[in-house]
């Protein structure tokens, strides 16, 4: 049937318009070990696709990834899409109970794993209600009560015929969840529609980038961050590009590699790797293919900036984007960098500084709260009015970051506008890590802030009151931490106080503990 809003699917728009415009030889992706054309690609996709259908899943139906960046977790991601299913990719760098939480909270029905990540997954999926079938890539493993479990290899070599088109789904049908901390505490998931997907990859990548055919795009983000999936996925696809996926755990050497091996011609990072990248002793002219840097995550220290150019010749742009927003929304452009600023807004998109009450500042200097929006914004969380609510704003959204503008129209970073923090470019809520420190018999009080290091990155740092009689060892504390949390959550200090400031109300002023710490 014919809808108002006409049929649009965006792993059709990623794929199939490939091979309509004849570029079928063209390399789709390549990783260490494959390369697969855009023909061998939809070939993949549709095989797969075929797999999940026959495991039972239908439109708008949830199947859940937790894979290493590689050939399965990309044809996968497409192929739920594909079918009209939703693709909801999760971190890999969750414990067992994290990943729990989410396998629960999505709902999904099919939970796709790789054998690395064995027991975590095994854990995640032990209590989940809703989850039938279990897909370990890398062999079928022991089984799991009350559970199918198959191997990736046989899902994915189903009849390629049997899906011969894309599910005809609608611009505004769900076809991607992303989960974030976000701007407030626990995970939830920003829902995404097929349209956000066109919209990134033609208001930031082509217009902002200026992508094409030719271009090779290497990314350190991986691809369960809206971030990364944008950069490896969306991006080259949405252009008939190559995307470069690299499965292992980025460090400087290794994307330095993969950019010679193969010619990266965008690499996307965050500051968290151009500060390792700078103090490293790669090679000056290891990105020597590279037209373009992009980084996202944190703002990048000028220092960076400056070293990226005149070290490896890579003009880095600064932007700022978010997972509600599905990518970068404010942007330096190609050749107007003006350092210490994210830039202006990308075309499609319209940003708002606001005072604690709401109103616009349309003075230039003064700081508020960053406002946003633009046709990429997520329908919301799932199943969570309530920050939903805050958060959404009829067409806006709120970002939580502080935000000025500068007199030249650029826009600049002051940092949050809650207690929210940031690890490595990644949301990190302070009561996730509170809660857990405060399960350890010798800690009575804490509290969790980011302390700015000599770039202006949050550490993330636990400010400890020990239980009467009791001291607090940082190294016990940390790998307390350890045990239950991702490693990027845990404190990188702690510090032992006699007591946490408080207001008169009781809450703990976090922003004297910032000023404290300050280097
Ligand atoms: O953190 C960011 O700046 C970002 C950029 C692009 C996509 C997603 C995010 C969170």
């Amino acid at each position: 049937p014919t809808t108002f809003q006409g049929e649009f699917n965006a792993a059709s728009y990623l794929v199939d318009r490939n091979l309509v415009a004849g570029a079928g030889e063209r390399v789709a992706v390549r990783t260490p070990a494959r390369t697969l054309s855009y023909a061998e690609l939809s070939t993949e996709v549709r095989r797969a696709a075929a797999g999940l259908r026959q495991l039972g899943v239908r439109p708008e139906e949830r199947v859940l990834l937790c894979l290493p960046d590689d050939v399965e977790l990309f044809t996968a991601i497409l192929a739920s899409m594909y079918l009209g299913a939703i693709a909801v990719p999760v971190s890999t760098m969750l414990t067992g109970q994290e990943l729990g939480k989410l396998v629960t909270d999505s709902r999904a029905t099919v939970v796709l794993g790789a054998a690395e990540y064995e027991a975590n997954v095994r854990a995640a999926v032990r209590d989940a209600p809703d989850v039938r079938h279990l897909v370990w890539q890398g062999g079928v493993r022991d089984p799991v009560a009350g559970l199918d479990c198959h191997s990736w290899e046989a899902v994915a070599s189903a009849d390629p015929a049997e899906v011969t088109a894309a599910f005809p789904s609608w611009p505004d049908s769900p076809a991607l969840w992303l989960y974030t901390s976000g701007t407030t505490g626990t995970p939830k998931a920003a829902m995404h529609r097929h349209t956000d997907i066109r919209f990134v990859a033609e208001n930031y990548a082509q217009r902002v980038l200026g992508v094409g055919p030719r271009d090779r795009f290497l990314s350190v983000a991986k691809l369960f961050f809206a971030y990364g999936i944008g950069n490896s996925m969306f991006f080259p696809l949405s252009v008939g590009g190559t995307a470069l996926l690299e499965p292992a755990r980025p460090n400087p050497q290794l994307i330095a590699d993969r950019a010679t091996a193969d010619s990266a011609t965008l690499l996307f990072g965050t500051p968290s790797f151009w500060g390792p990248l700078l103090a490293s002793g790669v090679a000056d002219g290891a990105f020597s293919t590279v037209r373009q840097g992009v980084s996202a995550g944190e703002a990048l220290p000028a220092r960076m900036f400056h070293g990226m150019r005149d070290r490896f010749g890579v003009e880095v742009l600064d932007g700022i984007g978010s997972t509600e927003m599905l990518h970068i929304f404010i942007s330096n452009r190609p050749g107007e960098v003006r350092p210490s600023s994210s830039g202006v807004p990308v075309p499609g998109y319209e940003v708002e500084i606001r005072d604690s009450s709401g109103v616009p500042i349309d003075e230039q200097g003064v700081p508020g709260e960053l406002y946003v929006r633009g046709d990429s914004a997520a329908i919301g969380y799932w199943c969570r009015a309530g920050v939903s609510r805050e958060v959404f704003l009829g067409d806006w959204m709120r970002t939580g970051d502080t935000y000025l503008r500068n007199s030249d129209g650029t826009f600049s970073c002051l940092g949050r506008f809650n207690d929210m923090l940031k690890a490595g470019g990644i949301w990190v809520a302070p009561a996730e890590v509170e809660d857990r420190l405060l399960e350890h018999p010798s800690v009575a009080e804490v509290a969790v802030v980011g302390v700015a290091d000599e770039d202006g990155l949050d550490r993330v740092t636990a400010c400890v009151v020990p239980k009467q009689g009791h001291g607090v060892a940082e190294d016990e504390l940390i790998s307390w931490c350890r045990e239950t949390l991702a490693a990027f959550k845990r404190p990188r200090a702690v510090v032992q106080l006699a007591e946490l400031p408080k207001t008169a109300t009781g809450k703990i002023r976090r922003n004297v503990l910032r000023e404290m710490l300050a280097v």
